[in-house]
């Protein structure tokens, strides 16, 4: 241990005791970064706080004298947003992952911000109701990450992003003074509310030590639909179709490719025993059973446009769950090819121009590159993932990337939409933030920052600097 590292412990382990201080070499590497590829993880110390006064003696500590925090949930982000790589401090929340109170006539459950998404869901079922913010990382993300990345996923459509879903929080600032924000409250016009700024705010503003969230009555019989389409503008017209007479839970779409690679990585057989240029698939809620003969008949409308080649529909939950295998799998099934990620957002009515757009661009790249294009197309995301060929070199393959990745933001600005639709900014795509928000804007963050964190300490280099 380096002599200034060893200072360094000997004053975290004022805060938290020696056990939860860790430097060892798997566990700088492990904590130092997410999901993203890029930074390389160079963290200089992992604490484990167990409580809110911990993570405020942290705070005050890294003020006093000076080093920088980055807070840590379940790293499943894509953006860099939780990555490490300039000797930081990583705060964990790995050991602050205790539901600690539901209220049943308010339906709002309290909760430390390392619980896993996954186990909130599952509390929620055994309670007979629904925490409805749902992606395919849930069985590793936390709620605090998924906060201060505003995460959103597959049910956006119906249910908002997560966001939506917080009644009230408790933050350390990068002052470090605790705030009790709305408090679970359902109405409260006393000025500016400060939870929306915590929320995507990456960790830059400070730490979120606590949750509020509300929960719902869980969608009845939820049907799931899978469809096999020719063109990729066909996908934006049975949206149309579907959406004017069902209230849908999802809209999403994926490309041939991605079929592909999630089959094979996951050895499932082909659903119609060949593979589509694309794929829709589309969810509802059966509730009052005739719901199910409505779809079939927008089906219908759909196969005799030309929209819609044929489909499947799900029987049963079990089906239901197959059915979005397919789609949950796609990012896991790339993992390997180092993917290089756009996840961009448009209004709804400008997605058919960004298709035919992003149709042209592709085609250009595509010889050099394998593109897998799928998303959230209900709510008007994209994520298009180009894949790093496996004798091309990473370096010159994320140069490459870099320029097409500009085009693809060239036309997401023209069309007024955003370069991070659920991702965030985080390290790798705050070189673009300028194509989403004005300079007017991003003054505006740096001062929120500033505010909140006038030492820079709380995630520093990651969406703006001050
Ligand atoms: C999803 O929708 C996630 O599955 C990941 O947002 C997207 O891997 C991606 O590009
Ligand atoms: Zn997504």
């Amino acid at each position: 241990m380096s002599w200034t590292a060893k200072k360094l412990v000997d004053q975290l382990i004022t805060v938290v005791e020696p056990s939860r201080v860790k430097i060892g070499a798997s566990d700088l590497e492990y904590y130092g970064k997410d999901w993203s590829s890029g930074a390389t993880p160079n963290p200089s110390a992992i604490v484990f706080p167990k409580s809110i006064n911990e993570i405020q003696g942290l705070v005050g500590l890294a003020n006093k004298i000076n080093f920088p925090l980055v807070p840590s949930g379940g790293r499943t982000g894509l953006s860099g947003g939780a990555v490490a790589s300039e000797r930081e401090v990583v705060v964990s929340f790995d050991r602050m992952n205790k539901i600690l109170k539901f209220d049943k006539v308010d339906n709002l459950v309290t909760c430390q911000p390392g619980v896993i998404t996954g186990d909130l869901k599952k509390f929620a079922e055994s309670e007979g109701l629904f925490y409805p913010v749902d992606f395919a990382s849930a069985g590793a993300s936390q709620l605090g990450g998924n906060v201060a990345t505003n995460a959103g996923g597959i049910n956006v459509l119906r249910y908002g992003m997560t966001r939506d879903w917080v009644e009230g929080m408790k933050v350390i600032t990068g002052r470090g003074e605790l705030l009790d924000l709305n408090r679970g409250l359902k109405k409260n016009a006393t000025g500016f509310d400060f939870r929306h700024l915590f929320i995507g705010s990456e960790g830059t503003l400070g730490f979120i030590v606590e949750l509020t969230l509300e929960l719902i009555s869980p969608p009845e019989e939820p049907t799931v639909m899978l469809l096999g389409l020719q063109k990729i503008e066909n996908t934006v017209k049975t949206l149309a179709v579907f959406k004017e007479k069902l209230s849908l839970t999802a809209f999403e779409f994926f490309s041939g490719t991605a079929m592909q690679k999630v089959i094979k990585s996951n050895e499932l057989s082909d659903p119609f025993g060949r593979i589509y240029p694309f794929y829709a698939l589309v969810e509802f809620e059966n509730n009052n059973k005739d719901q199910l003969d409505v779809a079939s008949v927008l089906f219908e409308k759909c196969i005799k446009s030309g929209y819609v080649v044929e489909g499947v529909v799900s029987q049963n939950q079990s089906q239901a769950k197959s059915l979005w295998k397919f789609r949950e799998g796609i990012t896991e099934s790339i993992a390997d090819y180092n993917p290089f990620k756009s996840d961009v957002s448009c209004r709804i009515s400008k997605i058919p121009t960004f298709l035919q757009e992003l149709e042209k661009i592709s085609s250009v790249f595509s010889r050099q590159f394998e593109v897998v294009l799928f998303g959230h197309l209900g709510d008007g995301n994209i994520h298009i993932n180009l894949l790093q060929p496996f004798q091309m070199d990473s370096q010159e393959f994320r140069e490459e990337c870099k320029k097409i990745s500009k085009l693809i933001f060239e036309s997401v600005q023209s069309l007024g939409g955003s370069i991070s639709a659920e991702h965030g900014i985080g390290l790798i795509k705050k070189p673009y933030l300028s194509y989403s928000r004005d300079e007017a804007e991003l003054n505006y963050m740096r001062g929120v920052k500033r505010l909140f964190d006038p030492e820079n300490i709380m995630n520093p280099g990651k969406l703006v600097d001050i």
